[in-house]
Order: structure tokens, then C-alpha cells, then sequence
């Protein structure tokens, strides 16, 4: 079920839960702001979440309350992840699903990175 992204940060959340190693996950990333691991339901070859240590529940949330370091540390943690993966060329895909319209399930920020086959036009 998509989330309300007005809703208070709640810290039970699944993605909580692995950001604090209560639940496993396959990490491949860990700096200072962020982390990454490999989404549970890939949809491409390559199929990571990038998600910030601090608690916001979406973007809109994070690009309203976070401050500038921690918007540019995710920002390049993100850009990092992708590189490391190899997905730079050819390419790959950013998203991130924002409240009910955008059909977000998790409500801590997460930004999907795709890659490993041609993606196709975006879908609106
Ligand atoms: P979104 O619709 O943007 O909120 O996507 C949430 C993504 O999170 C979805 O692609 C599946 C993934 N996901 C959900 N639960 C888990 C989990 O426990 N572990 C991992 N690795 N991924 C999860």
C-alpha cells in the first residue's frame, strides 16, 4: 500500500530496520550519510536502494528538513553507488517514489538505481 509522504517519520519502518542491521540485507555501499543494498524484488540486472542514515520519509521530506551536507553527501553517495556498479555506461535509471501518487511503499527515502539492460522511454 502507497504511504502518505506528510506522515511523522516512523522509526520501525523496514528500512529503519536495516539501516540499524536489525534485518539483513545485501549491502554493497556505507558512508557517512548514506547506504546501499539490493532491493528484495529486483527489476532489472542491477537493482540497488540508496537511502540517507538520517530519518526522512520521502524526498520531499529530506529536501525540506536535511541540511546541505547531508543533501550533498546522498546526492554523490547515490552517484558513487551507480559508478561503482559499473552502470555508468551504458547507463542506468534513478527513481524515487514519492507519497501515494507515486506509488511509495516504504516511508523512508530511498532512491532505486536500475541498470544492466536498456530501460526503455520512462514510464509517467
Ligand atoms: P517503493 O515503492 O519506492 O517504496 O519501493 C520499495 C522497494 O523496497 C521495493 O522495490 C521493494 C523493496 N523492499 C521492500 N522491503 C524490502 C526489504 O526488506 N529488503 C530489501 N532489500 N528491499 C525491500
Amino acid at each position: 500500500m502507497p504511504i502518505d509522504a506528510t506522515q511523522p517519520y516512523d522509526d520501525q519502518n523496514i528500512f529503519a530496520k536495516i539501516l540499524r542491521g536489525e534485518i539483513p540485507s545485501n549491502r554493497v555501499y556505507d558512508d557517512d550519510f548514506a547506504i546501499a543494498f539490493h532491493d528484495i524484488n529486483p527489476q532489472a540486472p542491477t537493482h540497488l536502494l540508496v537511502i540517507p542514515k538520517g530519518a526522512y520519509v520521502s524526498w520531499d521530506d529530506f529536501s525540506a528538513r536535511a541540511g546541505d551536507a547531508e543533501i550533498a553527501g546522498f546526492i554523490r553517495a547515490v552517484g558513487t553507488v551507480a559508478r561503482a556498479a559499473g552502470l555508468v555506461e551504458p547507463g542506468y535509471r534513478l527513481l524515487a517514489n514519492i507519497g501515494q501518487h507515486g506509488h511509495q511503499e516504504v516511508p523512508h527515502l530511498h532512491v532505486h538505481v536500475f541498470g544492466g539492460r536498456p530501460l526503455g522511454p520512462m514510464l509517467a
